[in-house]
């Protein structure tokens, strides 16, 4: 087989950089390690940033969205027994959050793809990576017991951080850093009708709560907990309990009903610095992930093929490998800031059991401050919506 850009993983990056990519006449194959039904099944993220929201509409596959998602203007803090509404709106001159979830953006991307007449090769396994140091580099994969080969011009690495692409980089040239959190969030899906009109981010002494939401009818909602404790310790009896009692307000209930769903991810925050080595890119998971507590996630996944994409675009127009030679530059400035705003929001809201008295103060103090202040409100919304991708390396008031 032979493509100009061979793409590892049919997640959000995958799929989202294929349509960027067939939209300015170039081919690609993509490969994914399982079948179709799981990654159209698997529910993850709920929160899209206006610019993904606008990127999923410039490649013709936002029509649903627009039709089914939901559209926040703000969120809620709780701490101290009250809540406080930071107003996304207000905050950033009009900007707002769209709550849609992840694997109907999965779904909406796998028809466009099909309609394109390109296919996705699911269920392989074995996949290595060759010569990405040349101008000739080649996939390799196993599916139905044959072994097949992908010769591209490039390829993208979007195959998540348990994907291969990234080890393709030699050790003595991959820079990374890792760091890992004490806590796990145990996310639930649940049939009842939705708790508030926005999200609630919950900060209590019994721990961190989320309440969020997927229709009317079905709502997501998280705890913090241990990340090495097991799901079968959460009955659903004491799941509800405690998002209850991490969530109550007086005169305010919240509604609770059966539990169709549970698990319990670990909290991580890795940054891969080197997103490109020779004719191979990494974009995506693959490269960074960072705690759900920023929402954070798959909207940079749709910033780094953006610019990977442009990049391409520019290639195989011009043959100038400017934006190519910058895209782990271009990309790393948006991704350090999320990184941190995540990082940021995790502290600020999950209890440390190391914290003493007055550490737990101060933090109490923070989220005042956020709440109370217009800088601090600003701060937190201007993150939270998402920020600009730095093309160039100006400031963020140049940027805008
Ligand atoms: P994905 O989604 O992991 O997709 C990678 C794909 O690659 C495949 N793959 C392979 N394919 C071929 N060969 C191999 N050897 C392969 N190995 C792996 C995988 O099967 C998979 O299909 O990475 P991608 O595309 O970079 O997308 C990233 C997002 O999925 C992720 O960042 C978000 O889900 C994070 N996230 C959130 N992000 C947001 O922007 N807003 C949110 O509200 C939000 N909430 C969340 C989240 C993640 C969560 N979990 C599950 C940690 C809430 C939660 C609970
Ligand atoms: C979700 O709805 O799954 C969700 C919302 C906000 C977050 C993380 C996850 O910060």
């Amino acid at each position: 087989m032979r493509t100009q850009v061979g793409i590892i993983g049919a997640g959000p990056a995958g799929l989202m950089l294929a349509q960027l990519l067939h939209l300015q006449g170039i081919d690609s194959i993509i490969i994914e390690r399982k079948p179709r039904e799981d990654i159209e099944g698997t529910v993850k993220a709920g929160v899209l940033e206006q610019f993904t929201v606008d990127l999923l509409n410039e490649i013709g596959v936002g029509d649903r969205m627009m039709r089914e998602g939901h559209f926040h203007d703000g969120i809620e803090l709780q701490f101290s027994g009250k809540r406080h509404r930071i107003d996304l709106r207000g905050l950033t001159g009009g900007q707002r959050i769209t709550v849609y979830p992840q694997h109907e953006v999965i779904i909406d991307l796998v028809n466009a793809r099909f309609n394109t007449g390109r296919d996705i090769i699911f269920n392989v396994s074995e996949v290595s990576l060759h010569d990405v140091d040349t101008k000739e580099p080649k996939i390799r994969f196993k599916q139905n017991g044959e072994i097949h080969e992908i010769q591209c011009d490039f390829i993208a690495g979007c195959d998540g951080f348990h994907g291969p692409s990234r080890l393709a980089i030699p050790d003595s040239i991959r820079k990374e850093h890792l760091h890992l959190y004490a806590h796990g969030w145990l996310g639930i899906l649940t049939d009842v009708k939705q708790a508030n009109p926005e999200l609630i981010y919950s900060n209590h002494d019994r721990g961190f709560a989320l309440l969020s939401t997927r229709t009317s009818t079905l709502q997501r909602h998280y705890i913090s907990v241990d990340y090495h404790d097991d799901i079968a310790n959460w009955s659903d009896d004491r799941i509800w309990s405690e998002l209850h009692a991490r969530t109550a307000m007086e005169g305010w209930t919240l509604p609770d009903g059966p539990i169709n769903s549970k698990n319990i991810v670990q909290m991580r925050s890795y940054v891969l610095e080197t997103m490109n080595y020779g004719r191979l890119f990494i974009a995506g998971d693959a490269a960074h992930t960072v705690p759900p507590t920023g929402a954070k996630g798959l909207n940079l996944a749709a910033s780094d093929v953006k610019i990977l994409a442009t990049g391409l675009a520019e290639f195989y127009k011009s043959g100038s490998e400017d934006i190519l030679d910058r895209y782990a530059e271009i990309a790393l400035r948006r991704i350090w800031k999320a990184e941190r705003f995540s990082y940021w929001m995790t502290s600020m809201l999950h209890r440390n059991p190391n914290h003493d008295s007055f550490e737990r103060n101060i933090q109490l103090t923070e989220l005042d401050y956020v709440c109370t202040s217009v800088a601090g409100s600003k701060t937190l919304a201007e993150n939270y919506v998402g920020l600009p991708i730095q093309w160039e390396n100006k400031s963020l008031i140049e940027t805008k």
